[in-house]
């Protein structure tokens, strides 16, 4: 059935004369970002480790980032860039393909790294190595499970006779109720929830299994993407949806379940890549993601929720320790920059030029 057309949400409501004008949060983490290499990434890790205290860092690099030596270099050309005085630390995970070894999954443990990230062949950006069928990684899916290492899962079908937006459900039966039967104790982390569905099947799902939520699909339904002309950079995959299921992300976020925590997904693209006939996929959210956060929350009047979901849940899932330290958000009206230095060209922030009511101190 469609819903009558929304229109976009707005991502500022005006605020309660009795709303707080301050908010104090446990030191938050991002579970779910990238942050590219080289040039680029310095540009972005800045970013990142104001806010942060952690941050899992995707391995979609090219060539994908797919052992434990290579997680571990990564992880230090990140500490590079992070700024003098700033505590950050970068959480490194692998790339599953079809190949990787079972034996790499006690290097990588060995190594600190704490996850690996399934990529459909074909769903995301750089995602062309990742896994063509989930039983070629049967084994290694095994020495996860007894390792305690989790998977994280960009959940998607590929089949491109499946409509793009419902490849999200058509995946959760298709591949992630046989998964879950088969590898019942494997932690999984259904990352980047778009549905309805989604929200609901991991609701549902016992202890092993949890959710990543951005905070663009928190505040946008797809109208965003068409609203005065075709928006590129409300443009990413999973791609957003109508406005039923932006309202059950919403409400997941904000349930107080342990289940549901914060990843961004903040995926930089230079402006030029976005601003093209063939745009990249991805919103670059990581400058200003937990002002972005408190609005969403704002707007659901929830602020009280944001600090399980941004600082507790998915350190607790992980079997990490919760942050020291704390981060202050303020009311304060400001304006995002239009674009920063990004290596040799311009990166554009989602929502660049807008003027946010929550800001870092
Ligand atoms: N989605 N873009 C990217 C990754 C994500 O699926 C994702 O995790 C990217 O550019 O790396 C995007 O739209
Ligand atoms: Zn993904
Ligand atoms: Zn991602």
């Amino acid at each position: 059935m469609n819903a009558a057309p929304q229109p976009t949400p707005s991502i500022t409501t005006l605020a309660p004369t009795s709303a707080p004008t301050s908010l104090t949060l446990t030191r938050p983490d991002d579970w779910h970002l990238h942050v590219r290499d080289g040039a680029a990434m310095a540009a972005v890790v800045p970013h990142t480790a104001r806010q942060f205290g952690r941050a899992i860092i995707m391995p979609n690099l090219r060539p994908p980032v797919t052992s434990a030596a290579q997680a571990v270099a990564y992880g230090e050309r990140i500490k590079a860039c992070v700024p003098a005085g700033v505590t950050f630390t970068p959480l490194m995970t692998l790339y599953l393909t079809d190949n990787t070894p079972p034996e790499e999954i006690a290097r990588a443990k060995a190594a600190g790294v704490v996850a690996l990230k399934l990529y459909p062949a074909g769903a995301t950006t750089n995602s062309d190595a990742g896994v063509t069928d989930i039983r070629k990684t049967y084994a290694t899916l095994e020495a996860m499970q007894r390792a305690g290492l989790p998977l994280l899962v960009h959940c998607e079908v590929t089949d491109p006779s499946v409509d793009i937006f419902d490849r999200e459900a058509v995946f959760i039966d298709e591949v992630m109720r046989p998964l879950r039967r088969d590898l019942p104790e494997l932690k999984v982390v259904f990352e980047h929830i778009t549905t309805q569905d989604a929200a609901q099947y991991v609701a549902q799902a016992d202890a092993f299994t949890a959710a990543t939520i951005t905070a663009h699909h928190l505040l946008y339904n797809r109208n965003a993407i068409f609203t005065g002309g075709l928006r590129p950079h409300y443009y990413c995959l999973p791609v957003l949806k109508r406005e039923v299921h932006r309202a059950a992300l919403v409400k997941a976020a904000t349930s107080g379940s342990p289940k549901f925590f914060l990843g961004t997904d903040s995926a930089p693209h230079a402006a030029h890549l976005k601003e093209h006939a063939a745009a990249c996929a991805g919103c670059y959210t990581a400058l200003s993601a937990m002002e972005l956060y408190a609005q969403a929350f704002e707007n659901a009047g929830a602020l009280d929720k944001l600090e399980g979901f941004a600082s507790f849940f998915g350190a607790d899932f992980y079997g990490l320790a919760r942050n020291p330290g704390t981060l202050t958000l303020k009311r304060e009206a400001w304006t995002l920059p239009e674009s920063v230095a990004f290596g040799d060209a311009q990166l554009k922030p989602l929502e660049g030029g807008a003027t946010l009511n929550w800001k870092v101190v």
